[in-house]
Parts: C-alpha cells; structure tokens; sequence
C-alpha cells in the first residue's frame, strides 16, 4: 500500500513511522510511506502556507494553494490516489471498519490540518473525505494521521508477524479483550485464574469468551449490538445477561 502524508512538520511525522512495527513494515517494503512538507509546495521566498480568514476572526487557516500543488506533485510522481483525507474534528469518526476498508485502498493521500483549519475549497474539491479521531481538539492533523496511518497498516498482510492475531482483534470482533496475565504465577499474593494454569484448551478458550463478553457488557455495551457471534458466544452471553438480572434485583 502506497501512502502520502502532507505535513507542516515532516520530522515528527518521519520519526514516529520509522519506529517499530511500521518502521520494519517500510523497511520491508509492505507499505510505501512519502512524508511531504507542505512548505516545499509554496512558490513564495517565506514558503507561506497559512493567512488570515476572509470575514476576520481570530487565528489562520492554512491557505488552498500549497495543498493543492503539493497533491498534484503527488499525483505525478506516486500516481492518482483511491482517497485523499483530511483529519479534522468535522470528519466522520475513524473507527476500526474505517481502517478496514482503507487497507484495501492501493494509495491513499492524508492532508493534515493545522491552525483553525483549511480553506474551505479544499474540503471541497481536494479531499475526498474527512476523518476525525475523536471528539478532542489537537493541535494539528499529524497525530491523526499517524494513528490512521498505524491502525491501517497493522492490518496489511506480513505487517503484524501473527496473522491470526489480528483476526482475533477485539475490534474486528465486536468485543473488548479478555484478561491476560504472565509470570509469575503468584505476585505479591495476588495468584493467576487456575484455570489458565489448567492446560485445559477449550475450557481455557471458553473462560476467554466469557471474560470478554463479561467485560464488553460492563464497559462497552455498545458494541455488542452489531458484533458477529456465533451460538456459542450467544449461549454465554445470554447467561451473562441473565446473571446480571438476577444481580440487579
Ligand atoms: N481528529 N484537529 C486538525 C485543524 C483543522 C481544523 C479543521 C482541518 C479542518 C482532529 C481530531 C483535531 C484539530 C486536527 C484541528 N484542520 N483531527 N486541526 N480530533 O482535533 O482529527
């Protein structure tokens, strides 16, 4: 996968991909990542990008004509790209079926935002659609980006080393996780749930749906509505709403 980010700060964003995980998917060559300054698509001796807003106001907005050259810089050397998004509060919320659907995109362009935003023909007729988040405000589109950017690329084939981990998400199942412990079996007199010390498989499997199931109800009921379950989550999942009846009364 091809990925372009257009940035005001190109040193921030290079560091954070050349680390860990997406730094060796770059280094492998399963993602092709190009960082571009925003300033090196300015025709002006300051390299202006941004300019106060038409109507007055407080604050700047970063101005079309950079943004549109730098994507047009991009579109002749790395090809037309399938989308061109632009991370801003207003943009539908980035969720984990978002990233999904990007990662099988062959190229997509991320535009950051800086200031009190961009000029508004450049929502119009550069991006083709606006991804927030979160409902926070940041400083600028980079952090953004990059979480779009990691939580995409996690999902390209070889980039996480174990396939079937990914599979496994709690989010690409429609519930949290269950709880995980390691050595030593005993810290500090808190022990470890003995059946995980069993060598029980599918009594070890059943406890893990369980507790997820269990925690997903206590804090995230909202994602069981459209979760994909098969009988055996949905047997556990009655008993466990079941039991939560008769502790309520
Ligand atoms: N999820 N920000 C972008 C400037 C801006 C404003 C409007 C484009 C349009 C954010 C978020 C976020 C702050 C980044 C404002 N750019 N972006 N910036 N939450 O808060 O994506």
């Amino acid at each position: 996968m091809k990925v372009d980010i257009v940035t005001i700060f190109p040193e921030m964003v290079g560091a954070a991909l050349a680390t860990g995980i997406i730094g060796r998917a770059i280094a492998g060559g399963r993602l092709d990542v190009a960082v571009h300054d925003l300033r090196d698509a300015t025709t002006d001796r300051h390299r202006v990008v941004d300019d106060v807003p038409f109507g007055g106001g407080p604050g700047m907005v970063l101005k079309p004509e950079p943004l549109f050259a730098s994507v047009e810089a991009i579109r002749a050397a790395r090809g037309e790209p399938a989308a061109v998004i632009l991370t801003s509060p207003d943009g539908r919320r980035f969720t984990h079926a978002e990233a999904e659907r990007l990662s099988r995109l062959p190229h997509v362009v991320v535009l950051c935002g800086r200031y009190e935003g961009v000029d508004e023909r450049v929502r119009q007729h550069l991006a083709t659609e606006e991804l927030s988040i979160g409902d926070y405000v940041l400083t600028g589109g980079e952090l953004p980006a990059l979480v779009i950017v990691d939580a995409v690329a996690r999902l390209l084939p070889g980039v996480v080393g174990d396939e079937q981990s990914v599979a496994r998400d709690s989010f690409a199942r429609g519930s949290l996780d269950f709880p995980q412990y390691t050595r030593p079996a005993e810290f500090r007199g808190l022990g470890v749930p003995p059946v995980l010390l069993s060598g029980h498989h599918r009594e070890i499997e059943r406890w893990r749906r369980r507790e997820a199931l269990r925690r997903t109800i206590e804090r995230r009921p909202d994602l069981l509505k459209d979760g994909v379950r098969d009988r055996d989550d949905a047997a556990l999942l009655q008993e466990l709403l079941e039991q939560r009846e008769k502790g309520a009364e």
